[in-house]
């Protein structure tokens, strides 16, 4: 596996260039599933170009502590996976999901808004077996239909809902499951056997990112700076506890897992710089505050940010890096697992976030990987 894992530096060429040529494209997955031969012919010089007459910009913030592994074998694995047919894809996300033994846990479904599927779902539910599997179908494979289109619309954790309520119904035999005896074929066996030894928190990125990307046209309306998200409700404050990370005393840091921990996501922006950003895992950064507003409102609710060390040090132009490692758990499996993460955090001279990089490591070996470079 280690072998799959570039150095972050590497890969960052790729997202930086893939901002340049398409603004609607969200995820490293969209672009594995789109046009990833285009990438291929464009002239390396071409991709570094533009940051050689800025000091401190986005793109040379993404590079920052640039020894940091991430675990490039979920994009890979993405890859391969997607190459599949449709009919295997949906057979070995089924295998995938009731053969891992990564329970999802009964708090979940709060997250998700299921008000807004409950309509589709009640729609599949009286479909005959065949139509059932036409659906999961035509949303495995991006196709224009009406449950596509709504399935499109919505937050990333009420598309997880969704599915976890059709596993629900596959499982009691209400809506059509995969036939048992189903032959996926050597190609699709590889990847779920990839995937099944993959540690737990990179096997759930893969999920997750095959839910996102169904339905139609998943690329429609990704800008968080044009959809504005709900509210939702922040921790009491006699519920919250003060984050301590070993090496950190930077207050910019710790109230940023404060405020993540607690959902209080207004502060967590007050945070931010005015045109600061934040680069979620294999995904092109989210750009000024109100578009990470929503984006935090969309995505963070019910996230558990642990930290645990990390270092600090000055960088040019009287800025300062500051990475820090730890475990973040999603409401969708909780202390099931554990992922293993970086923050890689450029604050500027005024103490306010300018950039951070949210990475999944490669190994839990990389918590403690605090390069100061
Ligand atoms: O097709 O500091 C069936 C940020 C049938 C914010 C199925 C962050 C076939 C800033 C099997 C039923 C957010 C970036 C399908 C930090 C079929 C910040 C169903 C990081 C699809 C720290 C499949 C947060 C199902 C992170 C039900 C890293 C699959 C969060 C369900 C990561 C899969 C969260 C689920 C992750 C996956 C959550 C529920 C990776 C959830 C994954």
């Amino acid at each position: 596996m280690t072998q799959l894992s570039l150095k972050i530096h590497n890969s960052f060429k790729i997202f930086t260039f893939k901002n340049v040529k398409s603004k609607n494209s969200e995820t490293l997955h969209n672009l594995i599933k789109g046009d990833k031969g285009s990438l291929a012919q464009v002239p390396k010089q071409h991709r570094e170009s533009q940051n050689n007459h800025m000091a401190v910009s986005i793109q040379s913030a993404q590079s920052i502590f640039s020894s940091t592994e991430i675990a490039s074998v979920v994009p890979a694995t993405t890859e391969s996976f997607y190459k599949l047919t449709v009919e295997d894809q949906l057979a070995l996300l089924w295998f995938a999901y009731t053969e891992m033994g990564n329970t999802i846990t009964a708090a979940a479904p709060g997250v998700a808004s299921m008000a807004l599927v409950e309509g589709i779902l009640s729609e599949i539910k009286q479909m005959t077996p065949e139509a059932q599997s036409k659906a999961m179908y035509d949303l495995a494979s991006n196709a224009d239909t009406s449950i596509g289109r709504i399935y499109t619309s919505l937050r990333v954790n009420t598309k997880l809902g969704f599915w976890y309520e059709l596993g629900q119904l596959m499982k009691q035999g209400l809506v059509a499951p995969i036939p048992a005896g189903y032959q996926m074929s050597p190609e699709a066996v590889a990847v779920l056997e990839t995937i099944k030894r993959l540690d737990p928190g990179q096997q759930i990125t893969v999920l997750r990112n095959t839910v996102v990307n169904m339905g139609y046209d998943p690329d429609f309306s990704v800008d968080y700076a044009k959809r504005s998200a709900p509210r939702s409700t922040p921790k009491a404050i006699e519920e919250r506890v003060k984050t301590t990370i070993e090496g950190i005393s930077e207050q910019t840091v710790l109230s940023y897992i404060d405020c993540m921990n607690a959902f209080d996501f207004t502060p967590a922006v007050g945070l931010f710089a005015e045109e600061g950003a934040l680069q979620p895992p294999f995904q092109k950064p989210i750009v000024g505050r109100e578009a990470i507003l929503n984006y935090m409102r969309e995505e963070c609710v019910g996230l558990k940010m642990m930290p645990q060390q990390g270092v600090s040090e000055p960088a040019e132009d009287g800025y300062r890096q500051v990475k820090v490692t730890g475990k973040v758990e999603t409401p969708w499996f909780g202390s099931n697992v554990g992922m293993n993460i970086a923050w890689r955090f450029l604050l500027d001279p005024q103490g306010k976030i300018f950039f951070v990089a949210i990475d999944l490591l490669a190994s839990p070996k990389e918590l403690l990987n605090l390069i100061r470079k």
